[in-house]
């Protein structure tokens, strides 16, 4: 397979409205995979945040950070992420995925799975600040992980294992129908990365 060729995975919004998936499984050959997953791991300056649930600070399974023009900051579930300017590395990446999508993007949240017990849970990137019907481009590196989708009304599921330097694309209006997460894996010890490239006014 081709490092561009791609899949479209159709995505029923409503009865009367589709979206899709596209999806570029080899997005990255191996070795800048390697490359991109040891640079983020080692320099990319990690937060550990947690969220108050009921009173109680309870740590997020992972690791993030929030790169975007300096000054400004995105906030979800209470977690406020000053944003960290784009680092060569990540720039790089940035304009070859606004190349290859034709969307723009300007910010990412970055999220360092450190092994299987590490996760998110069920959530659409749906803040206002990204606009009604944004397009969410994802890039991963390290170990496979499992990307499940459920639709909040059917709620039919679909999987897509992502490959080491895999690209996902979520058309507009998949935020507001379908819900997503990264559910932990039993036993499993390699690092995985993914970089979640948005666009915000
Ligand atoms: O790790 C992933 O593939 C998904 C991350 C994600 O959904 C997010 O950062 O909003
Ligand atoms: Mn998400």
């Amino acid at each position: 397979m081709d490092l561009f060729d791609h899949q479209t995975i159709p995505l029923q919004l409503t009865p009367e409205r589709q979206s899709s998936i596209t999806f570029w499984p080899n997005w990255l050959s191996a070795t800048d995979a390697d490359k991109l997953l040891d640079t983020a791991i080692s320099a990319v300056d990690w937060r550990a945040d947690s969220i108050k649930i009921v009173g109680k600070q309870i740590p997020l399974p992972r690791l993030q950070q929030w790169f975007g023009e300096p000054g400004t900051s995105y906030t979800y579930s209470n977690i406020c992420l000053p944003a960290v300017s784009f680092p060569d590395f990540l720039e790089r990446q940035r304009l070859a995925i606004e190349q290859q999508t034709g969307a723009a993007f300007n910010r990412a949240l970055v999220n360092y799975y450190r092994d299987g017990s590490d996760s998110v849970d069920w959530h659409a990137d749906d803040e206002p600040e990204l606009g009604p019907e944004p397009l969410i481009a994802s890039l991963s590196v390290g170990v496979e992980r499992v990307f499940q989708l459920r639709h909040t009304l059917t709620k039919q599921r679909i999987s897509i294992p992502l490959p080491h330097g895999s690209l996902l694309l979520m058309g507009a209006g998949v935020q507001s129908y379908w819900h997503h997460r990264i559910a932990k894996v039993k036993e499993l010890n390699q690092p995985r990365v993914n970089f979640t490239f948005r666009y915000m006014n």
